[in-house]
């Protein structure tokens, strides 16, 4: 193994680890291993090196090349500027006061690396340069990258944003995931609807990954458990797995924003074990030792999306304990091989479970620590529950991951068994605190009784973790309140917030260069890595030269955006008109139907001439459906049937416009945030855990219209209620009026607007005469309505009557415009990380040089 495989302790075999709780203050670094202080690359270097790497790994010259080895050659390059930093920063984690961060997440959403590493580096402009003389345009370069698209949503985007200010932050950290070999499926849009097609974006290589054939573990699955005695007599399990699958390690760096600090993202990848191979192979099973080979490798090929309910899905559970068993391994031997005793472990690793996905980590350190490292378990359980921590992201009770009993003993016997014994020992606890008291027992067991019996993986992460954390204010209220109550009442303090926070550098910096630049025109840089500073543009909202300024960039990046509109789907959009937009993955809850019900409204009201004063209008919409959700596939039909009859109808012409713009992901994005004057959140209030896209918005100076749910609450108290269009039902409002009965088709017979918009489409007015296509949709509206929508319409049009009248006074919208991009600092992830660092992890960062 060479050492930069080995990024916790490697070469320093004889430093043992302190077992003490260290306050989060900044370590310095060892000096002696600073990199050397090597002036950045110019423009001609650079442009040397890229072509030296177009000649040594692409086999290919400036004559012949493709755009494909280009960006190869440039991402090369780049990635050799990091490995100098990254070979020094894994070097100081191998000091034994280092606490390390090792964030556990099936999902990292990290998006494209090269324009991130060019902005992290400090080598735009060089990067600018060397394609330039070279005959090349950079950003032609950066559109070449595939991303990797190992995530479904918001989960794996804040991991992403997390690893970034990690390293901004020069706290040591290692992201362990899954290396996918088919990430998210990527959109298009036929006829209308919604068709997948298979990601294959390692299909050109990698240029990123480092991979580590010779760091492997083996991971077991099914078989059984045996017991035996160790020489003192004491009863132990052993558990015989009837398969085993060797991880592989792929690392990818993880640069901080200009600091020499270079985190490590370790994902693993599923192959067979050679031994297994071999055994049959031996016995003249040759097909049978390929057919294990594949069987292997499916553990890592896909990424699930996130719409079937969790339970019942076996290789789903294979991957996460596949994951999570490779990542526990590899901690547990880098802390030891440099002398560290297992007790000391949470002293040298603080591990963050992103959702639940990861708990079974519960389970398998425990396995790990007491059958494999002969432990007793009341030794054990404190080093687990002191290593780990788990993060909640959903409130909706059908997201709370549960599996089957009979699935978990089968693929998982002996972790299985240890849960039991956790919850033996759990409900003990809990029965001598509430004696008598079944129903609390029974609701606060890690076993639901009820039906088929299952596991609840959230219970689990719960008593398994030091500390638990919602991921908005609002959000950890309810899950106080609700989802975790018995939890709460039993360990108060236990459950924290930690309010989800997005990365400057991705999401202004790279998103918005021109933005970026006005604003450190005007304030200094600063902001970039402390977000807070952008308050100092507040007093700039009242200079009307300044509104000028701001206004001229919000209409370059809407120019931009119109062009990837008429290039991506023909439409041409007016870049002076209103851009009201929601981009997020399609949901009932996130209720993009409901801002079709708006739509429709507005084209009413136009083609009445009922809309004086309106602003000419861009309704985008960007998002996608799980392959397996009918309903959500039905909203993506309705957006572009109303698209289509709007858009092609002559009486609205310049003045409302609708797009749905094909596969949104990272790449895609960026181009969105920086050109949007209107930012749709209009969830229904009590089921959006956070949300990051409406912290994305505010930060490039949209105006958020959206209800009082996830972070929008803690948008709007930073920005003030003056630049933030509220409106709906709150949480309670909303339980309240379900619980006295709610009848929405009440709702569709008091409001005429409301009726004709629903009219129009469940007559085929946008299904040319089609009443079938969106029947099942209206339906579910007006007989259950579980999200509310009809009870909300009335505020919502309300509402967006207001936004269009604010956007009409342009002086006035200007400097909503600015206050919001000056009063979201807060929700930098930096600020989020420091959280983390002082309040769960105890992990302070290592100043370097
Ligand atoms: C579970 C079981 C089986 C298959 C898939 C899944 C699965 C995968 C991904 C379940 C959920 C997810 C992703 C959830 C997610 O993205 N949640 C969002 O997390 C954001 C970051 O905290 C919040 O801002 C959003 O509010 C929340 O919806």
């Amino acid at each position: 193994m060479t050492d930069s495989s080995k990024p916790g302790r490697s070469g320093r075999g004889s430093a043992p680890r302190r077992a003490t709780r260290r306050p989060s203050t900044p370590r310095k670094a060892a000096r002696r291993a600073a990199p050397k202080d090597e002036p950045p690359l110019g423009a001609d270097a650079l442009a040397r090196v890229v072509v030296d790497k177009l000649h040594v790994m692409q086999a290919a010259g400036p004559a012949t090349a493709t755009p494909n080895d280009w960006y190869m050659a440039f991402a090369y390059a780049v990635r050799d500027q990091l490995l100098g930093r990254w070979r020094h920063t894994v070097l100081a984690f191998a000091r034994p006061d280092i606490k390390v961060v090792a964030y556990f997440s099936a999902e990292f959403l990290v998006g494209p690396h090269l324009g991130s590493a060019l902005v992290n580096l400090g080598l735009v402009d060089a990067a600018r340069g060397a394609a330039e003389a070279l005959g090349l345009d950079l950003d032609a370069v950066l559109a070449q990258e595939e991303e990797p698209g190992l995530g479904n949503g918001g989960l794996g985007r804040l991991a992403a944003c997390y690893l970034d200010s990690l390293s901004t932050r020069q706290v040591p950290a290692i992201g362990y995931g899954i290396r996918y070999e088919f990430g998210i499926f990527d959109q298009v849009i036929r006829d209308g609807w919604q068709v997948e097609i298979t990601d294959k974006w390692l299909r050109l290589g990698n240029p990123w990954e480092i991979a580590r054939p010779e760091r492997t573990f083996g991971v077991g699955f099914g078989g059984r458990t045996e017991t035996w005695k160790d020489e003192a007599g004491r009863h132990r399990v052993r558990w015989v797995p009837a398969r085993l699958v060797q991880g592989v390690a792929y690392d990818t760096p993880v640069p901080g924003y200009r600091v020499p600090h270079v985190n490590l993202l370790r994902l693993w990848r599923a192959e067979a074990c050679e031994s297994f191979d071999f055994d049959a192979f031996n016995t003249g099973d040759y097909y049978g030792a390929v057919e294990d080979k594949v069987v292997s490798e499916n553990l890592s090929k896909i990424l699930y999306p996130n719409d079937e309910p969790a339970g019942g899905k076996r290789l789903r559970l294979e991957q996460q304990y596949f994951f999570v068993s490779c990542s526990l391994q590899d901690l547990i031997a880098l802390h030891t091989q440099m002398g560290g005793s297992l007790d000391a472990l949470p002293e040298g690793f603080a591990v963050q479970l992103n959702d639940t996905h990861p708990s079974i980590a519960v389970a398998e350190l425990m396995r790990l620590l007491v059958d494999e490292h002969l432990m007793d378990w009341d030794e054990a359980w404190p080093i687990t529950t002191r290593a780990l921590a788990y993060t909640n992201h959903t409130l909706l009770p059908e997201a709370l991951e549960t599996w089957p009993v009979s699935l978990m003993g089968a693929v998982l016997p002996r972790h299985l068994e240890i849960i039991y014994e956790i919850n033996r020992r759990f409900l003990d606890e809990v029965r001598r605190r509430y004696p008598g008291d079944d129903g609390k027992t029974a609701r606060l067991s890690l076993i639901d009784e009820g039906g088929g019996r299952s596991v609840r993986m959230a219970h689990l992460a719960v008593v398994g973790s030091h500390s638990v954390n919602g991921v908005a204010r609002l959000h950890t209220e309810l899950l106080k309140a609700h989802v975790l109550r018995d939890f709460h009442a039993l360990w108060p303090g236990k459950i924290r917030n930690v309010t989800n926070g997005v990365t400057p550098r991705r999401w202004m910096v790279q998103a918005n260069p021109d933005l970026a630049a006005l604003v450190t025109a005007r304030i200094g840089h600063g902001w970039i890595r402390d977000a807070s500073a952008l308050e100092a543009l507040a007093p700039l909202a009242d200079e009307p030269a300044f509104r000028d300024e701001w206004r001229r960039v919000k209409l370059g990046s809407k120019r931009r955006l119109a062009e990837v509109i008429r290039r991506r789907t023909g439409i041409e959009v007016d870049p002076a008109s209103l851009f009201d937009i929601q981009v997020k993955r399609i949901h009932e809850y996130k209720r993009q139907h409901l801002n079709v019900l708006h739509v429709v409204t507005l084209y009413n009201r136009l083609r009445r001439g009922e809309a004086a004063g309106e602003p000419p209008r861009t309704v985008v919409f960007a998002g996608k459906a799980a392959p397996g959700y009918w309903m959500a596939k039905r909203i993506i039909r309705l957006i572009t049937a109303v698209a289509d009859v709007v858009n092609g109808n002559p009486a609205v012409a310049g003045r409302l416009k609708v797009v749905f713009l094909p596969d949104y992901n990272v790449k895609n994005s960026m181009p969105v945030y920086p050109a949007a004057d209107v930012s749709e959140q209009i969830s229904t209030a009590g089921k959006e855990a956070s949300g990051t896209g409406n912290m994305k918005f505010a930060l490039n100076g949209a105006v958020t219209i959206g209800t009082l749910d996830g972070a929008n609450l803690e948008i709007r108290e930073a920005v003030g209620a003056d630049n933030f269009f509220l409106f709906g039902l709150t949480a309670d409002e909303v339980a309240t009026m379900k619980a006295e009965g709610y009848v929405p088709r009440d709702r569709y017979h008091a409001d005429p607007e409301l009726h004709e918009a629903i009219d129009q489409i469940a007559g085929g007015a946008f299904s040319a005469g089609d009443r079938e296509l969106f029947r099942g949709l209206v339906d579910g509206l007006l007989e259950r309505d579980e999200y509310m929508l009809l009870a909300d319409y009335r505020a919502y049009v309300d509402g967006q009557r207001r936004v269009a009248e604010a956007f009409a006074d342009e002086p006035r919208w200007t400097r909503m415009s600015v206050l919001n991009t000056a009063r979201s600092g807060c929700f930098s992830s930096d600020r989020s990380i420091k959280e983390y660092c002082e309040t769960i992890w105890h992990a302070p960062p290592l100043l370097e040089g």
